[in-house]
């Protein structure tokens, strides 16, 4: 799962990048312009993991993950420039974006426009996104349009063509008032129709919004009521700094700013449910692992996250809830209870199972 940071220049991007995966890249004050990215890998904090590391005490213990890349060079009038590349290739690729937003006022940080506004800042690139989306479909609306007069009447292409039309027409009717297609009721097959068109507007978003050295409460700073959005509102430098730090003197610096809580677990967590996925886990004394697998996922697919054989060869799970295994306290005393289920193929997955897969070659 790969989420891209974007915002406007000098937004704070790379600040909550490094906040987020602990990491040292250079920030700065001279906004580059630059097309640059920052990848990196982090764990998710999930207490279900803990505890079952608690309970089996594996030689190893794997989170699930989460990637971060840092994207620069996305501002104002990109999607007039014609928006394509490297960059576009880049961010299509997101499952969900990260969206910084500037609330912090320093004088020594210049800002791309003037005066600090959040609420305006983050109605630019949104407003740039649904943009290269529009584009994008009236394009396609066009080409459907030489294909139709091209089609023989009656003809399956014909029917084809006429309920995509229909379709791309919705869509950007509703672009066409400003709001993002991820508001929009869509079925799953309506969905898997327009996925490889990777429409921006249409991955969940994270809105941090930076207040430096104050803690502002965010629906202060901006309204955004959007589906498959999280607002948030963090001090970045000093989450940052603290991620930098090792866990002692990180617990005498909160202390000393009177932080209470650290936000960067909460912001990964919340990056990770944004996305819509859901985590099951393997247990043993070798190794306690938490897996990601979407919503809906059945048993054999899950199976084929942890190795393709075992897809190939599956016979059977045995699922034990994560709540039963707690309450029982062990996997044996979770049997003897029947709380293990043997569930086949079609099984669908739920979030905190625990699977033990058989299968043969
Ligand atoms: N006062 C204050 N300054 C901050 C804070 N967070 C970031 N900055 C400063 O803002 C400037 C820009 O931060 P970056 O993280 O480099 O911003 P960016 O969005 O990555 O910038 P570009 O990649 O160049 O577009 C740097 O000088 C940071 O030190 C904050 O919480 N408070
Ligand atoms: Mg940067």
């Amino acid at each position: 799962m790969e989420l891209g940071i974007i915002g406007l220049p000098n937004s704070s991007k790379t600040t909550i990048f490094n906040a987020l995966t602990r990491g040292e890249a250079p920030t700065s004050s001279g906004s580059s312009g630059k097309l640059e990215f920052n990848t990196a890998v982090v764990d998710v904090p999930d207490v279900r993991v803990d505890r079952l590391s608690d309970m089996f005490k594996p030689r190893k213990t794997v989170y699930a993950k989460v990637t971060y890349t840092d994207i620069a060079g996305l501002d104002q009038g990109m999607a007039k420039k014609g928006f394509s590349g490297e960059l576009r290739n880049r961010i299509a690729r997101m499952d969900a974006f990260v969206h910084v937003v500037r609330a912090f006022a320093d004088e020594s940080v210049p800002h791309p426009l003037t005066g600090i506004n959040p609420q305006r800042d983050l109605s630019i690139l949104d407003e740039e996104m649904v943009l290269v989306d529009l584009l994008a479909i009236q394009t396609r609306i066009e080409r459907i349009g030489e294909s139709l007069r091209r089609a023989k009447k009656g003809s399956e292409e014909q029917i084809a063509l006429e309920i995509e039309e229909a379709l791309m027409t919705r869509l950007s009717d509703h672009l066409e008032t400003g709001a993002p297609l991820r508001d929009m009721d869509l079925s799953e097959d309506e969905l898997h129709s327009i996925r490889s068109f990777t429409f921006l507007t249409l991955k969940p978003v994270l809105v941090l919004l930076n207040t430096g050295d104050d803690v502002v409460p965010p629906e202060t700073l901006v309204s955004y009521d959007h589906r498959h959005t999280v607002v948030m509102a963090v001090q970045g430098k000093l989450e940052m700094e603290i991620a930098q730090l090792d866990p002692d003197e990180a617990a005498v610096f909160m202390e000393e700013f009177g932080i209470t809580e650290q936000a960067l677990d909460r912001m990964i967590r919340a990056s990770y449910d944004l996305v819509g996925l859901q985590s099951f886990f393997t247990v043993g004394e070798d190794e306690v692992r938490a897996w990601t697998v979407r919503k809906g996922a059945t048993a054999v697919e899950a199976a084929g996250a942890i190795h393709t054989d075992l897809a190939r060869g599956f016979i059977r799970a045995e699922v034990v809830t994560y709540d039963d295994l707690m309450t029982t306290g062990s996997m044996a005393e979770a049997r003897k209870a029947g709380k293990a289920r043997l569930e086949g193929k079609e099984y669908l997955v739920q979030d905190g199972d625990i699977l033990h897969v058989r299968f043969a070659l």
